[in-house]
């Protein structure tokens, strides 16, 4: 059998059996072997914004059938990337609508020739609703960024002796509707003494840049013609036996046999199988465990990474900014973030709450059928991707929907159930900011997740409130849900160089107190039932422009440009004294936490 990365894991993580996806076949991450190739088209494509009124010239025009340069002008763009950060014409920047990218290809004549091969074309994400050709030929369409969609185009390529050049276009729509998700609404602004004929804009309701493009990688991989559409593993633990589960889909042919070989992350084998579906024993078995994981339950004390265009510099640099923290674990907020960065998470021992791009939901028209259907279609989404990371603790639908709507505790309770038939094995939850009295939506998850801002949204500049407040808002939600807590946001917007003392808002002295002040009340209820506190943010990241941001969101600990402001040593000194003060449940965390820890 071709090595799948979710048998190459030694790693046990949550359990995950009977997974009844709605969807159409598996989304395994292409990996080269001895029966399977793989040939990235990332670099330079070709860019061309239609920046017609209706936005609808690419298609009456049929800019797909030839050359995208026989049509009109094109710009070079790279791929990863967001075509927004890329130009100096401003008007790209804010554009919303149909950009097109082309890209041409020569295939190995392997790859056309013998046709027991198949060649699948594979997306990472484009932002937001994408359509693809090749060749000219209609050959896939997706709704939804952040994840990966593929098709077989062998057909396509194929077809003679000859055929090994490929233009493949993709046309992509940034356009946020009631019905995207995140979603968003177009507005008219129909004022003529103020506005243009035919003026709009984009209105979102999340605190991000909506970047937008081939922001991560696009591959052509093969496969033979009777293939592993489909792995599905799901471990759990008999004394000190490793059990994993597994269940493979074959496509293609019903004439196979299978050999399954599990791998430890050296590459040894450590059990063997054969079959569609069984259970692998690995007797004394090495389990996965969080970075500085150290108390059961889990109190998973850390941080959050931004997503955008696929930077293998900046996730090394970001990780290696994780371990000189402390931070074991992040909320993928508020989109699922590259697969790599999964992996990585993997490899790192990062615990990751899971959250698909259900932000946004701000509006009482948004909680409509359409929408939940496609929200449903987004979490199988995920699921089918992220199944099998041992990473993986929790799901999160959402981030700060308006829970108080009786429209929206019935969309999610919905989207909860579906998540949790697609997965009985990990919980589930979304993020909330609203009361506790008021939130219809709480009752379905399993842990509460929590974003407040005191001291900062309100009372500003009171650090003096923080503690109270928090002590309010953690005993208000234990009192009538009795499930864990996860303070999932709390921080400050702070302009790196900014200093005052006594601290006064956007200076560094004042996250720094805010951040205590959080941590007094945190420390009042960790070891009761509060099993995590996320600060908000890592980093400091862009948004839409506006008069309560300055270039963006400062409430990163870190610069854009990954510096550390003053919390970023308080957090770090946090974090590993709490790892410290732990018994260790595993030897290698241990002997991690001993030889790192800048305090022992
Ligand atoms: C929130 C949002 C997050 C924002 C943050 C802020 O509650 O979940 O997306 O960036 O507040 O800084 O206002």
């Amino acid at each position: 059998m071709a090595r799948g990365s979710a048998v190459a894991w030694a790693a046990l993580g949550p359990l995950l059996w009977g997974c009844a996806l709605g969807l159409q076949g598996g989304m395994l991450y292409p990996q080269e072997s001895p029966s399977r190739e793989c040939k990235e088209l990332d670099g330079l494509w070709s860019f061309r914004a239609d920046f017609s009124d209706n936005r609808r010239r690419g298609f009456e025009e049929q800019w797909y059938r030839r050359p995208l340069w026989e049509s009109g002008p094109t710009v070079d763009m790279p791929v990863p990337s967001s075509f927004n950060d890329i130009s100096q014409d401003w008007r790209l920047r804010h554009f919303v609508g149909w950009v097109w990218y082309e890209r041409e290809v020569i295939l190995p004549e392997r790859w056309t020739q013998d046709l027991r091969t198949r060649v699948v074309l594979r997306i990472g994400s484009a932002h937001s609703y994408a359509i693809v050709w090749v060749n000219g030929v209609d050959t896939l369409e997706h709704e939804g960024g952040y994840l990966p969609f593929e098709a077989d185009i062998s057909n396509l390529v194929q077809v003679g002796p000859l055929p090994s050049r490929l233009r493949i276009t993709i046309a992509i729509n940034n356009t946020l509707t009631p019905t995207t998700l995140p979603p968003g609404t177009i507005q008219y602004l129909t004022d003529t003494s103020k506005y243009p004929k035919g003026y709009f804009v984009q209105n979102t309701y999340f605190d991000f840049f909506n970047y937008a493009g081939l922001q991560r990688s696009v591959l052509l991989y093969t496969t033979p013609t009777t293939y592993i559409d489909d792995i599905t593993v799901t471990t759990s633990v008999e004394q000190d036996s490793g059990l994993v589960n597994y269940q493979i889909s074959v496509k293609g042919s019903n004439l196979f046999k299978l050999e399954v070989r599990l791998l430890d992350a050296e590459n040894k084998v450590v059990a063997n199988g054969t079959g569609t579906q069984g259970q692998l024993k690995v007797p004394g078995v090495s389990l996965w465990w969080p970075y500085l994981m150290h108390e059961r339950p889990a109190y998973l004390y850390s941080l959050e990474i931004r997503g955008k265009g696929f930077d293998w510099p900046l996730l090394v640099k970001d990780f290696n900014l994780l371990r000189w923290l402390g931070a074991n674990a992040f909320r993928t907020s508020h989109y699922p973030y590259a697969e790599e960065v999964m992996q990585m998470c993997d490899r790192y021992g990062i615990v990751v709450i899971d959250e698909c791009p259900g932000v946004g939901l701000a509006l009482p028209q948004f909680f409509n059928n359409v929408s939940l259907h496609h929200h449903m279609q987004v979490m199988e989404e995920v699921v089918r991707r992220d199944k099998n990371h041992p990473a993986v603790v929790m799901w999160s639908v959402a981030n700060e929907p308006a829970s108080h709507l009786e429209s929206a505790g019935y969309y999610l309770k919905m989207v909860i159930a579906h998540t949790k038939s697609l997965d009985p094995s990990r919980p589930v939850t979304f993020v909330s900011n609203s009361n506790y009295a008021a939130d219809k939506g709480a009752p379905y998850v399993d842990v509460i997740c929590l974003n407040s801002y005191y001291s900062w949204y309100h009372d500003y500049g009171h650090l003096e409130l923080i503690q109270l407040q928090l002590a309010t808002q953690f005993e208000n939600w234990y009192k009538k849900y009795q499930k864990p807590i996860i303070q999932s946001e709390y921080g400050a917007e702070t302009i790196a160089g900014f200093h005052q003392d006594p601290p006064l808002m956007f200076t560094e002295e004042y996250q720094k107190s805010l951040l205590e002040q959080y941590h007094l009340g945190l420390d009042q209820k960790r070891r009761k039932y509060v099993v995590g506190e996320l600060i908000w943010n890592f980093a400091d990241f862009m948004t839409e422009q506006s008069p309560t941001r300055v270039l963006g969101n400062k409430k990163g600990i870190f610069t854009r440009q990954r510096q550390p402001k003053s919390a970023a040593f308080l957090l770090r000194e946090r974090y590993w004294k709490i790892a410290n003060e732990t018994r260790y449940p595993h030897s290698v965390a241990k002997s991690q936490c001993l030889e790192n820890s800048p305090f022992t």
